[in-house]
C-alpha cells in the first residue's frame, strides 16, 4: 500500500482539522441519517483520540461518528478518487454522501476505499466515519476476557497495559490516481563489495501490456548521478535491477537516502507519463549470522526503547512536534533503535526513522495474545494474519525497518507471579506455539528479507522462541520478580541470558526491562519507585549485557511514562517506567543511558 503523494499526476488533500463529532451508544445513527450530518455535534480534532479531548469521553469506547464536508476539486475529474484513513481504533465504517463505502477492522493500519462513483462533481461531499473500540475476546488486541479477574484487573478491561485510546488517530486523506496506475512497489537492496543493487518490482492496477522507467538519483561512483532502467509490464507486473557502483549505504550512522522514481508511459508513442510515484530508498542489508545481527555485513547493536504513541490531549493521535522531539531525545541519550511496541506507528514516524537512521523492530498489534479460550483462537488468528499482511504491505520499503515482531508477550495460561519462575509447564504451550509459528511463517513468506521475532514474556514457555531469528525477551528481574533485590536480579538475569543463548545460539535483544519511577522521588538507599532505583537497575542490566557478545540490543521499557488503565498497579492511571516523564522531562536514568550509549 503506497503512501499518498502529490506530484504532476497524483493529487492529495489532507482532511485533518476539526470535524463534527457525536457519540452513538444506542447505535441509532445510521437509521437516523447521521452519515449526512449529526443532529447534536461537538467539535473534535482529527487526528486525535476522543478520550483525551473531552473528560466525559475518557472511558467511552462505544460507537461515535465523525462527519465533515469537503469540496473535491473539479480538476480531479477523470481520475479515481480514494478516501484513505491512516488509523481508526478499532473498527470503522465509512460513508460518502450517505452511502456506505467500506468497513475496516483493526487499529494502527491504513485503509482506503475508491469513492469516485459516490461523488457529485461540483457539489460538496459529506464524509462520515463511524468508529468504535469495544474490547472483545475476538479482537486483536483482546479485551473483556472472562479470565481477567483478580487483583490486577484494571478499568477498562484490556488484556494489555496501555490505555485503549479510540478514534481517528492519523490523518484522513483524499487522493487520486489515474485510471492506469502504479498500485504497488517493492524495493529490496543488496550489497556486493562497495556496490549496491536496487531490485524493484512494480505492480499496475491493470494487466494490459505497458512500458515504464525507473530512475534512481543519488551518489554513485563518488558523484551525484541518475541511474535508469526500463520496465516492461507483463500481466501488470515489471521488475528491474539498478546497479549502483560505489554506493553510499544506509545505516544508523549515515542514513543516506536515494530517490527512486517510477514512471509508467501512457498508451501511444507520445512519451506522455500516465503515472509517476517517487519514494526514498536506503541501500542496506540486514542479516542474522553466528549470534549477531549484521547491518551491511557489520555487527550492529540495537540500543533504545520500547515506546508508545501517547501524549496529553492528542492521545494516540499523530503529533508531529512530539515525534521530532522524541527523536531528538532518543538521540540525546545515544539510542539508535526502538520497537513499535505494541502496534504499528504512524507512516510519518517510519519516514522520519528512515531519514534519521533509527533501526526499527516493527510490531503488529498482537499484544498479550491469549490461548486459553479455544473457541476464539481461529478468529484471532485471522485478524492477526490480516494485520501482519497490512503491516508488511505498508512498511516493507522502509530501510529503517530491520525486523518484524509478530507478537508481544503472548500469554501463558499459567501466568502469574508463581509462573515467573522459569519453565513452569504450561497447558497453553502447544496451542500458543502453533499459533505463533503460523505468524512467523507468514511474515517470512511475505518478506524473506528481514528477520522475525516474538517479544516473549517472563515465565513464558521457552519453546515459543524456537522459530525466531532473533530472541526478543521482555524481562523484569528487579521489578516484578526480586523487586528491591538488585543482586538477586542481576544473578537471575545473567543466568537466564546464558541459558537462552546456550539453548538457541541466536542473538538476544532485551526488548523490555525497567522499573516504575515517580519523577522527583528520591531515596538513599535507593528504594523501589525512586529515580535512584531505576538508575541502578538500568545500570545493572547494561553491565550484564555488556559482558555478553550475543546480546544484540538493549531496549528500555519505556521511553516515556504513558497512559495505562486504572488499577492498583498504575499510579494515576500511568505506567511510570519512562526514562522521560509523559511531558518528556528526563529522570536520573536518562543520564545513565547517556553514559553507556552516547559516548560510543
Ligand atoms: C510488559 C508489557 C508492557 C508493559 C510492561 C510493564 O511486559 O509488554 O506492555 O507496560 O510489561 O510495565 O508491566
Amino acid at each position: 500500500m503506497l503512501y499518498p503523494i502529490q506530484n504532476q499526476i497524483r493529487n492529495k488533500m489532507d482532511l485533518s482539522g476539526i470535524w463534527d463529532f457525536q457519540t452513538d451508544p444506542e447505535e441509532v445513527g445510521e437509521a437516523q441519517g447521521w452519515p449526512l450530518g449529526l443532529p447534536q455535534s461537538r467539535p473534535i480534532a482529527v487526528p486525535g483520540s476522543w478520550n483525551e479531548q473531552y473528560s466525559d469521553l475518557f472511558g467511552y469506547l462505544d460507537l461515535a461518528w465523525y462527519v465533515r464536508r469537503v469540496h473535491v476539486p473539479p480538476a480531479w475529474q477523470g481520475q479515481r478518487v480514494f478516501l484513505r484513513v491512516g488509523s481508526a481504533c478499532y473498527h470503522a465504517t465509512v460513508y460518502v454522501n450517505g452511502v456506505q463505502v467500506g468497513t475496516h477492522e483493526g487499529g494502527h493500519l491504513p485503509f482506503a476505499f475508491d469513492i469516485t462513483d459516490h461523488l457529485r462533481w461540483g457539489e460538496e461531499a459529506v464524509v462520515a466515519i463511524a468508529v468504535e473500540n469495544r474490547l472483545m475476546p475476538t479482537r486483536v488486541p483482546s479485551g473483556n476476557m472472562p479470565s481477567m479477574m483478580g487483583l490486577f484487573a484494571g478499568t477498562p478491561r484490556t488484556t494489555f497495559d496501555f490505555y485503549p485510546f479510540a478514534g481517528l488517530h492519523r490523518p484522513v486523506w483524499l487522493y487520486t490516481v489515474p485510471s492506469i496506475h502504479i498500485q504497488d512497489i517493492t524495493v529490496t537492496t543488496h550489497i556486493q563489495g562497495t556496490d549496491g543493487q536496487v531490485q524493484v518490482t512494480v505492480q499496475l492496477n491493470r494487466p494490459d501490456p505497458a512500458q515504464g522507467t525507473l530512475r534512481l538519483r543519488g551518489e554513485a561512483g563518488g558523484a551525484e548521478r541518475e541511474i535508469q532502467a526500463s520496465l516492461s509490464f507483463v500481466e501488470g507486473v515489471a521488475q528491474a535491477t539498478l546497479e549502483v557502483p560505489q554506493a553510499r549505504f544506509w545505516s544508523d550512522r549515515d542514513p543516506y537516502l536515494y530517490q527512486l522514481t517510477v514512471d509508467v508511459a501512457a498508451e501511444g508513442a507520445d512519451g506522455r507519463v500516465a503515472d509517476r510515484y517517487s519514494l526514498p530508498v536506503g541501500i542496506r542489508t540486514i542479516a542474522v549470522q553466528d549470534g549477531q545481527i549484521l547491518l551491511n555485513g557489520q555487527p550492529v547493536t540495537l540500543n533504545g526503547f520500547g515506546r508508545h504513541e501517547d501524549f496529553y490531549a492528542s492521545g494516540k493521535g499523530l503529533n508531529l512536534p512530539l515525534l521530532v522531539k522524541d527523536y531528538h531525545l532518543m538521540r540525546w541519550v545515544g539510542a539508535n533503535s526502538y520497537r513499535t511496541s505494541h502496534y504499528p506507528y504512524s507512516e510519518e514516524e517510519m519516514q522520519l526513522a528512515d531519514r534519521e537512521g533509527f533501526l526499527i523492530i516493527d510490531e503488529t498489534p498482537a499484544v498479550s495474545l491469549q490461548f486459553g479460550d479455544a473457541e476464539n483462537i481461529p478468529v484471532r488468528l485471522q485478524v492477526c494474519l490480516q494485520q501482519l499482511q497490512e503491516l508488511i504491505a505498508r512498511d516493507k520499503n522502509h530501510p529503517s525497518v530491520v525486523m518484524w515482531c509478530v507478537a508481544n508477550e503472548p500469554m501463558p495460561a499459567r501466568f502469574g507471579l508463581a509462573a515467573l519462575e522459569q519453565n513452569t509447564p504450561d497447558p497453553a504451550e502447544g496451542a500458543g506455539k502453533e499459533f505463533l509459528e503460523t505468524l512467523l511463517a507468514r511474515a517470512r513468506a511475505l518478506d524473506p528479507t528481514r528477520p522475525v521475532t516474538i517479544a516473549t514474556i517472563m515465565g513464558g514457555p521457552r519453546s515459543w522462541m524456537e522459530q525466531c531469528d532473533v530472541i526478543a525477551m521482555n524481562r523484569y528481574w528487579g521489578w516484578y520478580r526480586y523487586g528491591g533485590e538488585l543482586d538477586k536480579a542481576r544473578d537471575s538475569l545473567a543466568q537466564e541470558l546464558d541459558e537462552v543463548w546456550t539453548q538457541w545460539r541466536r542473538p538476544i535483544i532485551l526488548t523490555e526491562f525497567g522499573a516504575d519511577t515517580l519523577a522527583g522521588h528520591h531515596g538513599h538507599p535507593p528504594l523501589m519507585w525512586t529515580e535512584e532505583y531505576q538508575a541502578e537497575l538500568i545500570r545493572m542490566y547494561l553491565e550484564v549485557a555488556a559482558e555478553r557478545d550475543f546480546v544484540a540490543g538493549m531496549q528500555v521499557w519505556n521511553f516515556a511514562d504513558f497512559a495505562a488503565v486504572q488499577s492498583i498497579m498504575r499510579v494515576d492511571g500511568v505506567n511510570h517506567k519512562g526514562i522521560f516523564t509523559r511531558s518528556r522531562q528526563p529522570k536520573l536514568a536518562a543520564h545513565v543511558l547517556r553514559e553507556f550509549w552516547a559516548r560510543e
